[in-house]
């Protein structure tokens, strides 16, 4: 016996990713169904080698749907999560909403799967955001050995993160470039993102962080440890879809890079490709499609006595978003409701 399933938002980059992935990883789905907005209502969505037509998320019932993976944005998310939770559907949210709500988990199944069981409070469950979600599944095994005091980070987040505008816009503006009777000014972006680097991502704060940094320090409190110190620079490029980020952690113990490689080569979720020569690194254009986060230049910081550099590449609507959805859906399904 399987689960009856519901992908909200299912004709977005993040909603399609989660029906690709259901069937991808063989979800035990006894029925499914997409729903969208009314703009797009009625669009075509595949799962595996089946055509689905969205319905409307206005009117839909959730009642006897056992979970409903949301991939649209906060605005809606309020207005229907509570609907869907109401009904008895447990949501998994990939919205930003919920996730500081102390009685919402907030949830990646490689750091902190024990957490999930504190769904029934609200009868939701978090996604967290795709810069946080690679970072903690290699933050969380070297923690567990050495204990890390500080975490600085500078991110390389691809246009994707932004939504189609955001590849729409990489992909009209370099045409652009070499055709300039044709400009294409920014919209989706505060700069011109072809051929250069913005660093600004999501709203300013008055402490001078933007929002995706300060995400990026509240969720990996939340998820791996809250005595965790992080500072982050959160960058876009004009990259499609992959992450990256440079990240540079200090320690309470000493933590030798030969055992840290180790260590993150039996991490789950980690793949460590880590040659000391050239090409031996993996670039945000090779994880794409794939579920691991990728490690490489895994090396001694010497400036402080017990600290290591290391490079995070990741795809960002997998396991920063749909991948991580899906892998919620599954500890769901085995830890609590246990029907599959
Ligand atoms: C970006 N990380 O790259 C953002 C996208 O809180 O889920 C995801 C925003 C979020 O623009």
């Amino acid at each position: 016996m399987g689960y009856r399933i519901v992908v909200v938002g299912a004709t977005g980059n993040v909603g399609r990713e989660m029906l690709n992935i259901l069937h991808e990883r063989a979800f035990p789905v006894d029925e499914i169904t997409a729903l969208a907005s009314r703009k797009s209502l009625g669009s075509e969505v595949s799962f595996g080698d089946k055509t689905l037509t969205t319905k409307d998320l206005d009117t839909f019932d959730f009642t006897g749907w056992d979970m409903a993976l949301f991939a649209v944005g906060s605005d809606a998310t309020k207005i229907y999560a509570p609907k869907a939770a109401k009904a008895g559907c447990v949501v998994i949210d990939n919205s930003s909403l919920y996730r500081y709500d102390p009685d919402v988990p907030l949830i990646v199944p490689e750091v902190n799967a024990e957490a999930i069981h504190g769904y029934t409070k609200k009868n939701i469950i978090a996604n967290p955001n795709c810069s946080t979600a690679q970072m903690v599944v290699a933050l969380k095994p070297l923690h567990d050995r050495a204990t890390i005091k500080r975490v600085v980070v500078s991110t390389y987040q691809s246009v994707s993160g932004a939504g189609k505008g955001g590849i729409d816009e990489l992909w009209d503006q370099t045409k652009s470039i070499y055709n300039p009777t044709d400009d294409k000014p920014a919209k989706q972006f505060t700069k011109q993102i072809a051929f250069n680097v913005i660093p600004h991502i999501d709203v300013f704060m008055d402490s001078g962080e933007t929002k995706e940094e300060w995400k990026m320090v509240a969720e990996t409190k939340k998820i791996v440890d809250p005595k965790i110190k992080v500072t982050a620079t959160c960058v876009r490029v004009p990259v499609f879809v992959g992450h990256s980020e440079a990240v540079n952690i200090e320690f309470e113990e000493h933590l030798d890079e030969d055992e840290a490689r180790d260590i993150l080569r039996q991490a789950p979720g980690v793949m460590v490709i880590d040659k000391r020569e050239d090409g031996g690194y993996v670039t945000p254009v090779e994880c794409v499609g794939d579920f691991a986060t990728f490690i490489s230049r895994i090396r001694q910081d010497s400036t402080i006595d017990n600290g290591l550099n290391l490079w995070c590449v990741s795809d960002n609507l997998r396991k920063g978003a749909a991948l991580n959805a899906v892998q919620i859906a599954e500890t769901l399904g085995r830890e609590c409701l246990k029907k599959g």
